[in-house]
Parts: structure tokens; sequence; C-alpha cells
């Protein structure tokens, strides 16, 4: 078979011919292009015609297969959460857990395991923005020696209902309405307010899901939660109840609603880019894995059930211990066979780790396995290379569609006497260091003797954590999260949907209720009957962004627009780009073209991004280094105003050249809090935000 790098198409008209030269590759080394049946391919460029301008063969074996196989490229996105993106990692131990766990990851201070974490968005299809209002899930995949670990968690300690049976439902009425096809990734559309306020339970959930939770700045910057309780079993067979955290080194932080949309249309993938730049960059995300422990006499006299997936321990009531660490360090090599493919499932857990019977996990460990088979196409989904276990994996399970293993010999069944001795082959059941259930002996895990459809009375009370959640909020989280029902219920359509929401937030506070009446310019509806009277908590500091103890106003970890033009001070540029680098951010130079701006001193200093493509929401500060010339030609720029109005309308830092007074008046920028000139001031201020700021660019409810 001739191997030619150049060959000549004859194109028939006028004796002309057509030259087509491949792209110069290792054509004579061992990378040939082949076939998937391994056969090397002469020409990737034509397909097999008769004559050059005739039609196709089908004998075109090399056409058909290629084609044929990217026709089956997708496979079913996730029905839920299929918006995500991963990384992988490791969790190290800081202090062994043995007493209260014999899980072997929790055993050796100062152990990695190896781990992969998908970050996703619920509602929104796969090609959906990463900034829309709505949950991150936060699933952690971590290869243990004794097997696959998955703590398939929420940026959010809550959950929306208490049993599994209603999670379909939940998830019809967030997702686009049935008959238009539209909203896509938005809770703001009349059926899942309309669920919602016929749901009670699902109103703590709510709080935190209007909350500016749900509008993370980054996926560095959010917290994890396991969600449910769990148990923690150790070597003589005691059980320790648990909840799982896990606490972002960068802070808790958020956007503001009007951000967010604009980071939508500026950047849908925002947070994907941000995380794989991370990463690229070496600075890792880490996260510190938190545990709140418990036994039976506390899980008896806390207020609520610890089998409620609605209800929160408040980290005031039950602290959090730290035990170690997960750093994400490695991007995928390909996003497909591992983000895509990567199969999570919270019955995944090992020797030493158990269920609560938490009706909301028991529903979930039915469920994922039962979509990985629809969306990966086989029982032997475990085999792909991102789900396999880095353990020995060793059983009778055989065949199936696209078994990839050739298990040797004659057993495949036990117990078997098959060797010559008459003795089993193959691997037999351990019952010392097999996985073994709690036997369920205490108060929590007592089962009731018989079959019900019933809902415990301890679930009853939906709205005393929501009113808690509610008012542990700083009051700028307050007025965030009344805005947010008021934008979401002002798209709601249906008015008897809107006043029944409106009943339901009389509930959690009456205050509350009466500001999101106000917005939506409806009277305030009476209360709606209550399973349980709501109580008053003491508040929970943790549970706020702001002023809380997980907000790091720091710029470590964010970054700051720079703004450049013709003539503006070099000098200052590059002050400014130190000392945001001293500060451990990242300068992100803006300059109106990519290539850059004749500065003062006659250098041409290219940009990181075009000033129109590059909008400061997709920064934490900007500085304007402009002279006065270049101001004012910014001025008459759209892109150049809004760059700086933005800014300012989000409550960022804005450090400006006494040059740039032009574009700042022309954006109407005010003296305020956090407008400051290039100096030290501004990097103090370049890792804030300004809340008191907010009431003059903001009508909130
Ligand atoms: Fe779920 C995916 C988290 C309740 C059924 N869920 C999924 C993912 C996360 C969560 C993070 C994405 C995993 C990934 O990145 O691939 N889900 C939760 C949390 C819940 C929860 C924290 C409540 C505490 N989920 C829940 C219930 C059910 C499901 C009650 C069904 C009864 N979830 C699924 C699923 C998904 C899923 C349909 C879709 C894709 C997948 O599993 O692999 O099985």
């Amino acid at each position: 078979m001739a191997d030619k790098s150049t060959f000549t198409t004859d194109r028939g008209e006028g004796g002309e011919t057509h030259q087509h030269v491949p792209a110069k590759g290792p054509h004579d080394g061992e990378d040939h292009l082949t076939t998937n049946q391994g056969i090397r391919v002469s020409d990737n460029q034509n397909q097999l015609k008769v004559g050059a301008r005739g039609p196709v063969l089908l004998e075109d074996f090399a056409l058909r297969e290629k084609i044929f196989h990217f026709d089956h490229e997708r496979i079913p996105e996730r029905i839920v959460h299929a918006r995500g993106s991963a990384a992988h990692g490791y969790f190290e131990l800081y202090e062994s857990l043995s007493d209260i766990t014999k899980a072997d990851i929790f055993q050796r201070a100062g152990e990695k395991t190896p781990l992969f974490t998908r970050f996703s968005t619920v509602a929104g299809g796969a090609g959906s923005v990463d900034t829309p209002r709505d949950v991150r899930g936060f699933a952690v995949k971590f290869y243990t020696k004794e097997g696959n670990w998955d703590l398939v968690g929420n940026n959010i300690p809550v959950f929306f209902i208490q049993d599994a049976i209603k999670f379909p439902d939940l998830v019809h009425s967030v997702k686009m309405e049935a008959d238009r096809g539209y909203p896509q990734a938005a809770s703001a559309h009349d059926t899942f307010w309309d669920f919602i306020s016929l749901m009670p339970e699902s109103t703590h959930m709510i709080m935190w899901a209007m909350s500016d939770r749900t509008i993370p700045r980054s996926l560095a910057m959010i917290e994890g939660f396991g969600v449910h309780t769990f148990r923690m079993i150790n070597a003589e067979g005691n059980s320790t109840f648990v909840k799982f955290h896990w606490k972002p080194k960068l802070g808790v932080q958020s956007t503001i609603w009007d951000e967010a949309v604009k980071i939508a249309g500026a950047d849908p993938d925002f947070h994907r880019r941000d995380l794989f730049e991370r990463i690229d960059r070496g600075d890792f995300p880490e996260w510190e894995l938190g545990l709140q422990l418990f036994d039976e006499a506390f899980a008896e006299k806390f207020e609520f059930d610890v089998l409620d997936p609605t209800k929160i321990i408040p980290e005031e009531v039950l602290p959090v211990r730290i035990v170690g660490r997960m750093v994400l360090d490695r991007w995928p090599d390909n996003f497909f066979a591992e983000t895509e493919q990567v199969a999570y499932c919270p019955a995944n857990i090992v020797p030493g780790l158990d269920f609560t019977n938490d009706p909301l996990l028991q529903g979930r460990l039915f469920s994922y396995l039962d979509t990985q088979k629809s969306r990966l196409g086989t029982a032997n989904f475990h085999q792909i290379p991102i789900n396999a276990a880095k353990c020995p994996v060793m059983n009778f399970q055989r065949d199936g569609m696209m078994q990839m293993l050739q298990p040797k010999g004659r057993a495949n069944y036990e117990p078997n006497s098959l060797n010559e001795a008459g003795e089993v082959t193959g691997p037999r059941e351990c019952p010392a260091t097999g996985f073994s259930s709690f036997d369920g002996a205490d108060s929590v895990g007592e089962i009731g003797a018989n079959k019900v459809r019933l809902r415990s009375e301890s679930f009853a009370d939906h709205y005393s954590q929501a009113r808690l959640f509610f008012r542990s909020l700083h009051e700028a989280e307050q007025a965030h999260l009344a805005s947010a029902l008021v934008f979401e219920l002002s798209k709601v359509g249906l008015v008897h949907v809107r006043t029944r929401m409106l009943s339901n937030l009389v509930n959690v506070d009456a205050g509350l209720a009466k500001r999101v009446a106000e917005g939506l310019a409806m009277p305030v509806p009476k209360a709606s009957l209550a399973a349980a009277a709501p109580r008053d908590f003491d508040p929970s500091p943790a549970l706020r962004i702001i002023e809380g103890p997980r907000q790091r106003e720091t710029l470590e970890g964010r970054a700051v627009g720079i703004l450049y033009a013709d003539g503006s001070d070099g000098a200052e540029v590059a002050a400014v780009r130190k000392a945001v680098e001293a500060a451990k951010g990242k300068p992100v130079l803006i300059s109106p073209k990519v290539g850059g701006a004749k500065l003062n001193d006659g250098t041409l200093l290219a940009a990181d991004g075009q000033l129109a493509g590059t909008p400061s929401v997709i920064v934490d500060a900007i500085a304007l280094v402009l002279s006065a010339d270049g101001a004012a030609a910014l001025a008459k720029d759209a892109a150049a105003v809004q760059f700086v109005m933005d800014a300012f309308g989000h409550l960022k830092a804005i450090g400006a050249s006494d040059g740039a007074k032009a574009l700042l008046s022309k954006a109407g920028v005010e003296a305020s809090d956090g407008v400051t000139g290039l100096g030290k001031d501004f990097i103090a201020a370049a890792g804030r935000r300004f809340f008191a700021r907010e009431p003059e660019v903001r009508m909130l409810a």
C-alpha cells in the first residue's frame, strides 16, 4: 500500500489539478492512523468516490466506521446533575480515627487516598450554563484500599423532600416544563413553585436555595455536605453517628444575582474554566473534611429527628471536627472518559461506615446503581477506568455487555470444589474483614415491626429550621434571599401558587413574607396550616456567609481586572500587577485590543482579554490604569462604561488612576467605600465586597 503524504486529485475541469497536502506528521514512525480494527488509513481527508465528482462507495469501511462511531458518541446525560466538572486529587488524613471507625482510609495520619470529585448543577442539561441559581452537587469518589467510597453530597446540608418517592416529582417540576420545553436550568417557573408551595417540607431547603449559596463565585468557594446522618463503626462494632462537611480553604463566597446572570452570557463555562485554570496554574482547590460526631443520647435529646434530611444540626450545637483535607490537583485527561462516565453511588461504602434509615438515603441506595445501567449501557460500567476500584476486585459475576475482563478457569460459582484436592477454587467470603452492617440495635436504628406507608411524627416540623436559617443570615443576605423569592415568584404566572407560597413564608418569618409580598405587590395571606407550630432557636452564625466564620476577605484565589489603554502609565500597571500577585491574587490584563496597548513608555503590553469580551463580572475587583485621554476615549465605549458600572453595582473594589475620572463619572461611580486610588488601600479593598453600597445601587426586597 502506498504511503502517500501528498496526493493529487484530478478535479476534471479544464485539466485543473488540486493539491491536498495533509499536515506533516510522523508518517514513518509508529503513529499511523488506523481504523478500530487496526487497519492503517491511507487518506483521512477524502472518502472513496467513483471519480472525483461521483457518488460514494459503500465499501469505504474507513468512512462508515468513523461516521458510525461518531453517530453514537453521546450517551444519555444524567437525569439530574447533567452539567458538571470534575478533577482528580487526594484526601489526606490529619489524625487517626481508629477509635471511631475501622475504615482503612481513616486509620493512619498523613496517609493519602486518591479521589475524583465532580461538581454539578442540578436542573440544567449537560450543555447548560454554569451560573444559574441552583444547588451544586459535590460528589467525591475515594479509591480506598478497601474499595470505593462515594460521598455524594451537595453544597447545601439539607434536601427538598423527606421520602425518595417524591424525587421524580421534584425533578419533573424543576426541569423544563413538559409541554413547552422551557425554561432550561431555571427554577423560576410555575411548575417548580407549584410543587414547592404544595410541599411544606421543602421550605427549609428553599431558604437555602434562594440564598446566596446557590450563586457561588467559584466551585473552590463552596461548602460540601453529605446531608444524611451516616454511621461510623469501629473494630469493636460500636456505632457513632456522623454528618460529613467539606470546608473550602478559600472561604465561602457568592456572586450578586445580577452578576451571575451576566456571567451566564459572558462565559457560560465560568465555573468549569475557573476550576481548570486554578488547577492548571497550580493553585489547587482545597477543602477540609469535617465531621459532626454524635451518639444515641445526643440523637435522643436533639430537637429534630437525625434521620430527617430536611434538618441540620447547627455547628454551634455540635461542632465540626476537622480530620483531613482534599486537594484537587489534576484535571482529567479526557472529559468524556472521566467526567462524563464517572458513576457515583451513595451505596458505595466501605467497612467501617454504614447507612442509617434516613428514608431519602434509603431510596438513593437504589436509584444510582439503576441510573448507571441506563446511562453507561451495561452492568459492567464498574470496569470503566474512572469507576474501577484501585484494589483487587474478585467475584464470580460474569459476562454481560462490554465485558472487558477474561477470567480464567472453570470456576464461576461458589461454593465449588474444583481444584484437584477438592477444595474451593477462587475467592471466598470473609466474615472478619468483609463489609458488615450495624445490627441497628439503638433507638435510631430501631425498625418498626409493621409494613407502613407513614411519615414519622418526628419529621413534622417543616418551618423551625427554615426560620433559623433566615434569621441567622446577615441582613444583606436576607435582602438577597427576599429579592430572590420576589424574582422567582414574579416569573410564576399562576397567582394562586404565589399566594400559597406567601402563606408558607408567613410560617417562616412574618417580616420575610411581608417583604416578598410587597415585592410582588400582593397582599400578605394568612399563614398556611403547619403540621407543627414553628419554634424559635438561637441564630447559628455558621449559616451566614457575610461576616460568618467561613467568609475570607482576601485576594488569595481571587482575580483583579486591570484595565489599560494607549497612553496608560506602564509603571502604574506594573505596580498594580505586582501588588496583586504579592497578595496571591490573579491579575487579568484587559485592554481594548487583545494584542495590547501602547503604554506611555512606548512599550506594547499584550492583554489577557479584550475589553468587550472580558467584562468585569468575571473578576473580583478592577483597577483602572488610564491616562486622561485614554479615559475620555473609553467613556465613549459602552463596554468600558459597563465594565466600570457593573463593578460598582456588584459591590467590588475599584482602584483608579487620576486620569480615569472621565470614565468613572460616565459610569456613575460616586465616592464610596471601596472606590480608591491604585495604592495599598486598593489591594486591601480588592478582596472584599462592599455590601453597605448595595442600597445605593439596587432596590432590594
Ligand atoms: Fe441524587 C445524581 C446528590 C437525592 C437520584 N445526586 C446526583 C449527583 C449528586 C447528587 C451530587 C451527581 C453525581 C455526579 O456528579 O455524577 N442527590 C444528591 C443529594 C441528594 C440527592 C445530596 C439528597 C440528599 N438523588 C436524590 C434522590 C434520588 C437521587 C432522593 C432518587 C431517589 N441523583 C439521583 C440519580 C443521579 C443523581 C438519578 C443522576 C445521575 C446519577 O445519579 O448518576 O440516580
